[in-house]
């Protein structure tokens, strides 16, 4: 069965990546780099599945409690992938987001941090570092999901309608998606075990799906909200010439 979710995890990452590059052909004028990065993300995380749906990026871990498998590699996948839809996010809130490479990379730094260190308290056996690498991980999440409510949201209110609609959407579903990922790591495998590793990977393949197609399939099918971005942030988009 594992097999099974993770393979459906594969096709779903792959149509996502077909559409997103189908939409991008489309693009409004001067918003194709979403559109890069959006299938950028599901394209990483379509050869992660792969790679896992075909036994591969998975360890045993073996301590006194018994064995499990690690799936290791889609702390990979999330290394790359959570800070590119931070990247999306911080581009549509942000009129120009040359003016706050600071805020943006503190935002990335916190994330990487949170994904390695989960990464960490997966791999080890010792109950003290995994729940002290646990904690590290979801304050590094906070404190992401702090500037994504506050500094980011903030800037989306000066843009268009149609811009700050989408992305207190795509924010809204991002905090509430991230914050079940440690829920499930907590319960599955790689905390209490009150959950069997096949469900893991199916919840692990749904709340993938969701954060990275569905998120992208409500950005990219938002035309008015690209146009809006690309056009400097006012409601126009005839405005700015390419
Ligand atoms: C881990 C380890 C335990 C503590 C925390 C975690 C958070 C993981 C998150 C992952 C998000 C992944 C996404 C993937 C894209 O599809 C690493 C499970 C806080 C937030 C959005």
């Amino acid at each position: 069965m594992d097999t099974v979710w993770l393979s459906v995890g594969t096709l779903g990452m792959l149509i996502g990546t077909i559409v997103f590059v189908a939409l991008g052909l489309r693009a409004p004028q001067g918003s194709r780099y979403f559109f890069v990065i959006t299938a950028g993300i599901t394209l990483i995380a379509f050869i992660s599945y792969f790679v896992m749906a075909t036994g591969n990026g998975v360890s045993t871990i073996v301590s006194e409690g018994g064995t499990r498998d690690f799936y290791w590699a889609r702390y990979i996948d999330w290394l790359f992938t959570t800070p590119l839809l931070l990247v999306d996010l911080a581009f549509l809130a942000l009129v120009r987001p040359g003016r706050y490479v600071g805020l943006i990379a503190g935002i990335i730094a916190l994330d990487v941090v949170m994904i390695l260190t989960g990464l960490g308290a997966g791999a080890s056996t010792n109950v003290a570092l995994r729940t002290f690498l646990f904690i590290v991980s979801t304050a590094a999440l906070i404190g992401v999901l702090y500037f994504l409510v506050t500094r980011l949201t903030a800037a989306a209110r000066g843009q268009s309608q149609a811009v700050s609609r989408v992305f207190n959407t795509l924010a809204g579903l991002t905090v509430v998606l991230w914050f079940l990922y440690p829920v499930v790591f907590l319960l599955g495998t790689e905390g209490f075990g009150a959950v069997g590793g096949t469900t893991e990977i199916f919840v692990f393949m749904v709340l993938d799906l969701l954060a990275k197609v569905g998120f992208g399939f409500l950005l990219l099918t938002n035309r008015e909200a690209l146009a809006d971005v690309a056009g400097g942030g006012s409601s126009s988009s005839a405005a700015r010439v390419n």
